[in-house]
């Protein structure tokens, strides 16, 4: 298979380099400006070069790791699809992306007068992740997510009423009022957390799955063709769930999609300090499935991705992890005073999104 998304799904031209905390992010479209030092790890920090990515899988699961090939040796493939939607697609994006950004921020209202209590952790500046993958989603299909997980619930269509009342601890919440901000659930709409201990949702999500390849293979139901999302950030990559959960993925040619949202940050951990390889994407290939990068602040590429994977997922071609680089404006959580963070950054992203 190719992947059509390839013109942003292509390696940095100096791989880890590029990724040092003294330069801009890889994509053009980023387009930052300016040094980013508020990115807090030393100035010193450097990383060796990798070598050339080599493809070491055995040639019978070669067809599920060609296009990776094709990125990581820099070819590009030929697009078959573009980025253009239609205008009823765009106002459906872009509504789904302004009301998480202003659910957030209202829960950051509500949480600074008082009136929500507990652990709130906001979303805001990754919604292009949300938006792009879940408004590609049927309603049978399913998502996890992690704490992080109020605008995941919303874009899966859960009610921005139900999502509240649950940070409120009120009875009309979606679990009643009793799981709270971590612990978003709805079965109606298949989100199936909300998780407090980072990587406890993937194997949940792995598991959720499963039935789906069951039902198709083993009670021979054409129509079983759900896939799941699992949704979680660059510091769970370093946890050991993630990569038993990508290997019973890629064995049992699961229909599920590994979803991490690369933020930079675990807490107040740089990315870049605590993980051996930053680039996540190329994990995937190492178990036998195609791992692909994708401009996370795009909604327009991460939707192409998307697109792609989940079809792959959905007509039975197995698993895919999609690293989505992107940034998260607040802290960590609310309780976070966001000593992190560039002021200016966040009026930036506004301007780019205005003038472009
Ligand atoms: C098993 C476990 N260990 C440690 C923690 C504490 N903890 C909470 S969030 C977090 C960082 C996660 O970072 P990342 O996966 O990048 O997600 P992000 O917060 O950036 O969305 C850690 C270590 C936890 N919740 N669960
Ligand atoms: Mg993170």
């Amino acid at each position: 298979m190719s992947f059509s998304a390839t013109n942003f799904a292509q390696p940095r031209p100096v791989p880890v380099e590029v990724r040092s905390n003294e330069k801009p992010l890889s994509s053009d479209s980023f387009r930052f400006r300016g040094p980013p030092s508020f990115l807090g790890s030393p100035h010193s920090l450097r990383f060796n070069p990798i070598p050339p990515f080599k493809l070491a899988i055995p040639h019978s699961q070669r067809s599920n790791a060609s296009a990776v090939t094709h990125i990581a040796n820099g070819k590009m493939v030929k697009s078959s699809a573009n980025l253009l939607i239609t205008k009823e697609e765009g106002l459906e994006l872009y509504e789904d992306m302004i009301l998480g950004r202003y659910f957030e921020d209202m829960c950051a209202q509500m949480y600074y007068r008082g009136k929500m209590f507990g652990f709130v952790h906001l979303y805001n500046g990754q919604e292009a992740v949300s938006t792009g993958f879940i408004k590609l989603l049927k309603k049978e299909d399913t998502v996890v997510s992690t704490y992080r997980d109020h605008v995941h619930a919303l874009s899966k269509g859960v009610s921005a009423r139900a999502v509240m009342s649950e940070l409120f601890g009120k009875a009309t919440g979606c679990c009643r009022g009793q799981g709270g901000s971590m612990h978003m659930f709805s079965k109606e709409h298949n989100v199936i957390g909300g998780f407090a201990f980072i990587g406890e949702g993937i194997p949940v999500a792995t598991g959720a799955a499963f039935p789906s390849k069951y039902r198709r293979e083993v009670l021979k139901e054409a129509g079983a063709d759900q896939v799941t999302l699992a949704f979680f950030g660059d510091g769970t990559c370093n946890n050991g769930q993630f990569y038993e959960c990508l290997n019973m993925a890629a064995l049992w040619k699961l229909p599920i999609i590994f979803v991490v949202e690369n933020n930079l940050w675990a807490i107040g951990m740089s990315h870049l300090r605590a993980t051996s390889d930053p680039e996540i994407w190329k994990k995937g290939p190492a178990f036998g499935m195609p791992g692909v990068h994708v401009d996370g602040m795009d909604v327009l590429k991460v939707r192409e991705v998307a697109k792609e994977v989940i079809e792959r997922a959905r007509r039975g071609d197995g698993p895919t992890l999609v690293e989505c680089e992107t940034y998260r404006f607040r802290g960590h959580s609310l309780a976070d005073p966001d000593e992190l963070r560039d002021p200016g950054k966040q009026f930036h992203y506004v301007f780019l999104m205005v003038s472009e």
